[in-house]
């Protein structure tokens, strides 16, 4: 069950990226949407409708809660270049997925995460040493993290998810 579920193992946690794997989160988060494009590209509304692994969400879920995590990813990217370690919202994303409008075609979602996608990774690319390590909390863990963290998270969060469909869709 671990395996079908974090088939590229558990998030990683680092401190601190160095500057060759801040530019390889940066591309990868650039990337994304052209990797999550390819993947469904051509499927029917079956498979679409098909749950990665028993019990799970189907690729149609996973591509809206790509869009839904990542529209949360950039406003807590934000938060933490703006504000002194603010405390990000949490949001129960199971729920979010039984939404209506996970019910959706994929093409509003795709669009979305092209240029949120295309926002992000500019910025990324942009970003100081100075501004990669500044904080930011999540209430519910109770812990801090750095914009380090929340860029390879993400990056890993991408690839994770494309995984999934990726079993379905071949
Ligand atoms: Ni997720």
């Amino acid at each position: 069950m671990t395996a079908l579920r974090y088939p590229l193992g558990p998030l990683p946690q680092p401190l601190a990226l160095t500057p060759q794997e801040r530019a390889e989160a940066t591309r990868a988060i650039g990337a994304l949407p052209t990797e999550l494009r390819a993947a469904v590209a051509g499927q029917s509304e079956a498979v679409l409708d098909t749950p990665y692994r028993d019990g799970g969400w189907t690729v149609r879920q996973v591509v809206h809660h790509l869009a839904d995590s990542h529209l949360n990813a950039v406003v807590r990217l934000k938060l933490a270049l703006t504000e002194e370690n603010p405390a990000v919202k949490p949001y129960d994303e199971g729920r979010w997925a039984e939404l209506p409008d996970i019910r959706l075609p994929l093409e509003p979602s795709l669009s979305l995460l092209d240029g949120l996608h295309a926002r992000w990774a500019a910025l990324l690319a942009t970003l100081t040493p100075g501004q990669w390590a500044r904080e930011w909390t999540h209430p519910a863990q109770g812990q801090t993290f750095t914009v380090d963290t929340l860029a390879a998270m993400y990056a890993w969060h991408g690839r994770h998810h494309v995984a999934h469909i990726r079993r379905v869709t071949g």
